[in-house]
């Protein structure tokens, strides 16, 4: 009787063991450092994680657990906002409101259960951290038995654009100049309005009305960038696929303050899903 007692308790600890595993913890370890880059001739500080520029993409499955281990190595707080990403509050990641920063050799843990599928992302959000490098790939797959699951797209070799922009002008800065309203981004963008055209234009009212609300020429993409960057760099190429292959592009606009347009040379992209959710073909 007590060998049997003994011997259902070991089953029972066993049967907890491999429910606990079921539940598929995914772990991740992001060492967030201070390095510096050379994006256009000047080198200039910059934020690297896991010593790179965007932050590693990062996968989990519908019904994992994210457990993501933050170490901070710079000599400032941080923080991790998972962009449109259902979870627990406290796990969102903004600072003084959901949680303090994560200060310097602190280490923090996220852990929060993924409820949702889709092409998300992930940034700092603390101070103009993101601006510097501290953004990535947040994507989360579909179980095999989903219902939703869609042969022929669901299963495509994907790939992650990461698409961002790099100035060489402490982003500090920029905040700054945005603040005060001057031109010199539209200087460098050749779009600024002269009275002189507005009036040749027949535009002088509505000239006038623009410098009266203090409206900028441009009012989206409004900052002049020193390079924009695909996955990190200025250009990529993906030797892997050969013509006639289909491949889903996980387009992720991490862009500080620049909207952008996506042509393909090879004909018309079909867009699958949009903003994390599946779109009907
Ligand atoms: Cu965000």
């Amino acid at each position: 009787m007590k060998y049997h007692l003994k011997y259902s308790l070991t089953a029972i600890f066993l049967l907890i063991c491999l429910w606990v595993q079921g539940q598929q913890v995914v772990r991740y370890d992001l060492y967030v450092k201070d390095t510096l880059v050379n994006y256009s001739g000047k080198t200039k500080p910059a934020i690297a994680v896991n010593g790179g520029i965007p932050m590693p993409t990062l996968h989990f499955t519908e019904g994992d657990t994210a457990e993501i281990h933050v170490h901070n190595q710079l000599k400032e707080g941080t923080s991790l906002h998972w962009h449109g990403i259902f979870l627990p509050n406290e796990e969102d990641g903004v600072p003084f409101l959901t949680q303090m920063p994560i200060k310097p050799k602190e280490p923090y843990v996220y852990r929060f259960p993924i409820i949702q599928n889709g092409t998300h992302w992930y940034h700092s959000h603390s101070g103009m951290q993101e601006q510097i490098g501290m953004y990535g790939a947040f994507i989360l797959h579909k179980k095999q038995n989903d219902p939703t699951f869609r042969k022929g797209i669901d299963d495509l070799p994907s790939i992650p654009l990461v698409l961002s922009e790099w100035t060489d002008l402490d982003p500090d800065n920029v905040h700054r100049m945005l603040h005060n309203a001057n031109d010199w981004f539209a200087i460098k963008k050749n779009a600024t309005q002269s009275y002189a055209e507005a009036i040749k234009a027949g535009h002088f009212k509505t000239k006038l009305t623009n410098e009266w609300k203090r409206m900028l020429a441009m009012d989206v993409s409004d900052v002049y960038y020193d390079r924009f960057l695909i996955n990190g760099s200025s250009e990529q190429q993906h030797s892997q696929f050969k013509a006639g292959d289909k491949v889903r592009l996980r387009v992720i606009n991490a862009g500080a303050s620049s909207y952008f347009w996506l042509t393909y040379a090879g004909g018309k992209i079909t867009v699958v899903a949009n903003d994390g959710n599946d779109v009907d073909l």
